[in-house]
């Protein structure tokens, strides 16, 4: 009876209020039964929803068309797809990385997502977090799917975020925005790809920020000229995954002297290599000084390059051994564990990410236990984490 009652005086309120799209769908907040194998919506449907069953987003966050109709709905952060993968030098496949990556985080929320070790569930902390699908990107032509991918990127990085910035959780004091236009943003986390999309995608955090502090996770330096790396036939071809860093430190949008790769550890063209990665303005940690700084030492040196300003995060999956992650573009030997990149990103806590990315993966070379994507959404867990804890705010002086 009760029950009953409670489903005619919902339906009544949902006939007579302007119909929200979402009402009859999953909650906007957050996934709130995750662990329940079926969800009784506000007008009484039942809709199956349990962590293996419904539709696949970025761990079951709600799916909101950002660039279409439901443009007008606002986020703190919005995960978005970049399936692109034409930049690639050896296997293809990254393109199909976004729908692995959600695939792979099926499984974020089961228990509600409560990171212990931050001590933070970055589901129920207040923000808005959304899966925004994929930013529409041609696989016929790389000049126009590259332009697709920074004009994306933009149209959701210039929307205000949904949570305003509130004060400094020690002091008290109120934050103020730390982008160059004084405006609060979201931040977006991109699921590539291959790494040539992290060219358009620095180009539109260059419009909010300016030259931005880059903490880079690869087993590759991706800053080698055109004419080492792939020999630049063509003004095209010389935009891929090993020269987009050249380009985006000509075009001034890196910060010089203040990024840093993490886990290095390719062979090169010859020792000038690394001098040109010097001059591109990144500093290198090699994959395996963590046989002897360990992850207190590497998150040491990335805190120390980087500083407190805003950062961007780039992590192309074979950071991470393939042992781990095999199912990659140019997998390298040799490389960090799954635990030990996760360890080094909860070591960013306190930094201000301002957007992230993960790139390279292609779940066609994964093993059936999905160890690849599952990697990557557990990394993204991480840095959702880190987010989540920080504002991006600063206090006047
Ligand atoms: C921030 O601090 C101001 C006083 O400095 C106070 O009026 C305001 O309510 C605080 N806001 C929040 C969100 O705590
Ligand atoms: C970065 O700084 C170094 C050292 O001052 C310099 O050699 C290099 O040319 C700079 N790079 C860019 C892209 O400005
Ligand atoms: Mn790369």
């Amino acid at each position: 009876m009760q029950l009953l009652f409670t489903t005619v005086f919902a339906a009544v309120v949902l006939l007579g209020s302007a119909h929200d799209l979402h009402d009859d769908q999953i909650p906007l907040g957050y996934v709130r039964f995750p662990m329940e194998s079926t969800y009784r919506s506000r007008n009484g449907e039942v809709t199956a929803d349990a962590i293996f069953s419904g539709i696949t987003t970025f761990a079951k966050l709600p799916w909101v068309q950002c660039l279409t109709r439901e443009s007008t709905i606002p986020f703190d952060i919005a995960f978005i797809g970049a399936p692109f993968d034409t930049g690639t030098s050896y296997r293809p496949g990254a393109r199909f990385g976004p729908a692995g990556i959600r695939a792979g985080s099926r499984r974020l929320t089961l228990y509600g997502g409560y990171n212990v070790p931050l001590e933070v569930n970055p589901f129920n902390a207040g923000l808005s977090i959304v899966d925004c699908g994929d930013i529409p990107v041609t696989p016929y032509d790389n000049k126009f799917a590259i332009q697709q991918i920074e004009d994306g990127h933009k149209e959701l990085l210039h929307r205000e975020a949904y949570s305003p910035l509130g004060n400094d959780s020690v002091t008290g004091e109120k934050l103020f925005p730390i982008s160059i236009d004084g405006k609060n943003h979201p931040r977006i986390i991109t699921l590539g790809g291959d790494h040539t999309i992290v060219l358009p995608l620095l180009r539109s955090i260059y419009s909010a920020y300016g030259p931005i502090s880059v903490i880079h996770f690869d087993s590759h330096l991706d800053t080698w000229k055109p004419s080492v790396f792939g020999g630049a036939p063509s003004a095209q071809a010389a935009i891929n995954h090993g020269t987009y860093f050249y380009w985006a430190s000509q075009e001034g949008l890196i910060s010089n002297g203040t990024s840093i790769h993490g886990a290095i550890r390719t062979t090169l063209s010859g020792p000038e290599d690394y001098e040109n990665d010097d001059d591109a303005g990144f500093k290198r940690i090699e994959a395996r000084e963590i046989d002897t700084i360990g992850t207190d030492g590497i998150i040491k040196k990335i805190r120390e390059t980087v500083g407190d300003g805003p950062v961007y995060l780039s992590i192309d999956i074979d950071s991470i051994d393939p042992a781990f992650a095999p199912a990659t573009g140019t997998p390298e030997t040799g490389g960090w564990s799954t635990r030990e990149l996760r360890t080094i990103l909860r070591g960013l806590d306190g930094l201000h990410i301002v957007s992230a990315d993960i790139v390279e993966v292609a779940p066609a070379y994964d093993t059936n236990a999905e160890l690849t994507t599952m990697a990557a959404a557990d990394v993204l867990f991480e840095v959702l984490s880190v987010m989540a804890k920080t504002p991006l705010g600063k206090v006047m002086v």
